[in-house]
């Protein structure tokens, strides 16, 4: 019988190596995991019930919220707040930080996620996904949260991951000692080890960008492309265009197969300007996993995980994917390619 190990044993077997195996980390694990089966269960039967469709309400991100989005907002707030080592929650969802309800037990973990990443293609049976990330609370325990708490560098973050709800659903995370992915069992509702230490090829033969907004991008932006799409003499093949419109789907393509993954700056929207991606629900714990993964994530000049976040909902141009590739975008940015 091949080897099945589950989540909670690859934390218990890598307990030396894994700093975040403790029993703490570990119940915060197991609720995530249950959140995200309640989930999966409803992603995957999206199109038989009610929960198609706009709730007609907007999120902070001034974006249609979707039934699901909604749902597994409510799914991880509830499940989340209840795992007993969270001191406070933020939502790609919600406005502000989410703070743990009075009387629930608390810790000293702060989780950061998008609930339901790609939800304007869950009506076309596209794959979707919920990225988080965790970090330490900085402020001493028993004291009101702070938004330093929860505005800190993605490289300060102890953990990030996402789940993926597609043909089967898988997690995939790092607490810092390398990735990992595990695909759900249904029939007996496990997570099991599917994909063990992950790494990015470095250098890919895949592009993802949204080309739609050639003519919104600034000259060095619209060079990068180009490069991709004709590399000349640099490589023996030329890069395949894949784009999902799904950032999860397009990460995970990428990671498994070698690529990179762009949504640059540009001038559509004034209100904008730095792109449509976040920092902390979006890049940073994709950046946290493609760094461990052997891969590279950066906003055009500098490094996803140094930014020293300002506003919780803050966005940023992302290139993020493998080594040489998203090197290619730093060196074009700077006028040395
Ligand atoms: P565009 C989904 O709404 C999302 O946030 C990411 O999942 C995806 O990569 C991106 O937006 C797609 O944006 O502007 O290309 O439609």
């Amino acid at each position: 019988m091949t080897q099945q190990i589950t989540v909670t044993e690859h934390l218990l077997l890598h307990q030396k190596e894994e700093p975040m195996a403790t029993g703490r980390f570990t119940r915060l694990l197991n609720e995530l995991i249950l959140s995200a089966k309640i989930i999966s269960r409803e992603v995957n039967k999206a199109g038989l019930v009610d929960v198609l469709g706009f709730t007609g309400d907007r999120n902070v991100q001034g974006e249609e919220v979707k039934k699901l989005d909604e749902y597994s907002n409510r799914v991880l707030i509830h499940r989340m707040a209840r795992c007993g080592v969270l001191c406070a929650m933020a939502s790609e969802e919600n406005a502000d930080i989410i703070e743990i309800p009075h009387g629930l037990p608390t810790g000293g973990y702060v989780f950061i996620f998008d609930p339901l990443d790609g939800s304007s293609n869950i009506d076309v049976n596209v794959n979707i996904g919920t990225i988080f990330s965790i970090y330490r609370r900085k402020s001493p325990k028993e004291t009101p949260i702070l938004s330093t708490d929860v505005l800190q560098k993605g490289s300060e973050q102890i953990a990030a991951g996402y789940f993926l709800y597609g043909t089967s659903t898988m997690l995939v995370y790092s607490t810092g000692n390398g990735v990992n992915g595990f695909t759900l069992d249904p029939g007996v509702g496990e997570f099991l080890l599917s994909h063990p230490n992950i790494r990015i090829p470095e250098r890919g033969r895949i592009y993802s960008v949204n080309e739609g907004y050639y003519h919104y991008w600034d000259p060095a932006t619209r060079r990068i492309v180009e490069y991709f799409k004709n590399p000349g003499n640099e490589s023996s093949k030329p890069y395949s265009s894949r784009y999902i419109g799904s950032l999860v789907s397009d990460f995970h393509r990428n990671l498994i197969y070698g690529g990179i993954f762009m949504y640059p700056a540009d001038r559509r929207d004034p209100k904008k300007p730095r792109g449509k991606l976040r920092l902390m629900c979006e890049a940073a714990p994709l950046a946290m996993l493609v760094e461990q993964a052997g891969g590279m994530a950066v906003d055009g000049e500098r490094r996803i995980l140094d930014i020293e976040p300002e506003q919780l909902h803050q966005r940023v141009p992302l290139f993020i994917g493998s080594k040489q590739d998203v090197q290619k975008v730093l060196d074009i940015y700077a006028g040395k390619a």
